[in-house]
């Protein structure tokens, strides 16, 4: 997944309830950004540096829905940087 200023490309991912997740988080933009979501375990990835790409693992929601992830650094979430987790 690519993280620019302000966005996630995919903007949505599908997962399925309870799964172990990796997802690549590629930063192609110019400031550090992260991937949050209140509704995984851990909630949170590690910031990821302009140019830098990391790997994250989460566990999905057991339930299925869709969950909004978004970057967690101030003020990002409310230029734009928001996209959706599906589980089904
Ligand atoms: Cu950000």
């Amino acid at each position: 997944m690519e993280m620019g200023d302000y966005y996630y490309k995919p903007a949505t991912i599908t997962v399925s309830p309870g799964a172990s997740v990796t997802v690549t988080l590629k930063n192609v933009g110019a400031l550090p950004h992260n991937f949050y979501c209140d509704q995984i375990n851990p909630p949170e990835s590690s910031l990821v540096d302009a140019g830098k790409s990391a790997d994250f693992t989460f566990t999905a929601p057991s339930q299925a829905g869709t969950y909004d992830f978004w970057c967690s650094i101030a003020g990002h979430k409310e230029l734009g940087m928001v996209g959706k987790l599906e589980v089904k």
